[in-house]
């Protein structure tokens, strides 16, 4: 069998544990479901180790996933928490870069008292040959997924195991659950600079004490602190984001303006969720031969929320 080839079957027996299920999905991919204490619950798409759904220990859903998402080989998934790498936005390859629609593969899994969690990995050898074309460095990026009560992390390393230097941009671009966009507000994030993507690119700052959104927004804020606060005004929910090796953060709302482009939103979707993506998108990293590159994001539900 491919040493490549994971099936439901063998990541069950090789992985699986009480608070680990590998499950079937749509065009023979497959998911991860992770659970821990009573009610906490993560499920990720081993194609692009994408998170699709986090329920904290109180049983709510934090993260937002179209319903109108599309579940097929190759086809990136609308919502939840897509890992973003080689290339954030628009480039030499397409949108986004490869490897949110590349099968990523489970390399181990553990749970204990305080957490469970399960780590993917992603090599030059997954790639397509089309994929090749855009990108021909061996490089090893590993994701390792760690849920508890009330928080998820995210680490991402990215190595480079070419014998030569690579650049490239990464992001967690993260739709966070909101009841109602109008009355989200993210603080952290004022008097940053910014550059705004619909005022051609001008680099403005945001001097208001929270960020609200109340029309297309695609801002990447620049030098963020190392935690902003999404508050939920209509529940009185607080999800922290707490990143490290990240630099900028880009924060996305299609509103009706531009919702109606993307057949993967159902209409008026716009108005359930906020991306806050961290990462390095302005300045490329550098990884030299053999040098590894840490990122984390850690996305925890405040107390009294
Ligand atoms: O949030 C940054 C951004 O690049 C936006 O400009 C918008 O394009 C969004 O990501 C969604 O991109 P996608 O390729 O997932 O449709």
């Amino acid at each position: 069998m491919d040493k490549h080839l994971q099936t439901l079957a063998s990541l069950n027996a090789q992985f699986g544990n009480d608070n680990l299920t590998f499950l079937p999905v749509e065009d023979e991919l497959m998911k991860a479901e992770l659970r821990f204490a009573e009610r906490a619950g993560v499920q990720i798409h081993l194609q692009g180790a994408q998170v699709t759904q986090w329920t904290d220990n109180h049983g709510t859903e934090n993260l937002f996933t179209s319903r109108s998402a599309i579940y097929q080989t190759g086809v990136p998934i609308r919502g939840g928490n897509p890992i973003i790498f080689p290339q954030f936005g628009a480039g030499a390859m397409p949108q986004h870069g490869f490897a949110r629609n590349t099968l990523w593969r489970v390399v181990d899994s553990a749970s204990n008292e305080t957490a469970t969690c399960l780590v993917l990995e992603l090599t030059a050898a997954d790639l397509s040959e089309k994929q090749r074309e855009y990108w021909q460095h061996q490089f090893v990026l590993t994701l390792t997924l760690t849920l508890s009560e009330f928080a998820l992390t995210s680490q991402l390393q990215v190595k480079n195991t070419d014998n030569a230097p690579f650049a490239f941009t990464f992001g967690f671009h993260t739709y966070l659950a909101v009841t109602e966009i109008t009355r989200a507000e993210i603080s952290g994030l004022s008097n940053l600079n910014y550059m705004d993507n619909l005022l051609e690119k001008q680099i403005l700052t945001d001097q208001r004490p929270v960020v609200v959104i109340d029309q297309f927004t695609d801002r990447r804020y620049q030098h963020i602190p190392a935690e902003m606060v999404l508050t939920d005004t209509a529940t009185g929910r607080r999800l922290s984001m707490q990143t490290r090796g990240c630099e900028d953060a880009f924060v996305w709302n299609p509103w009706a303006t531009a919702e109606s482009g993307f057949k993967d939103l159902a209409p008026n979707s716009y108005q359930h969720f906020v991306c806050i993506e961290p990462g390095c998108m302005k300045t490329p990293v550098v990884l030299q031969s053999e040098e590894e590159f840490n990122a984390q994001q850690q996305l925890t539900i405040l107390p009294n929320s």
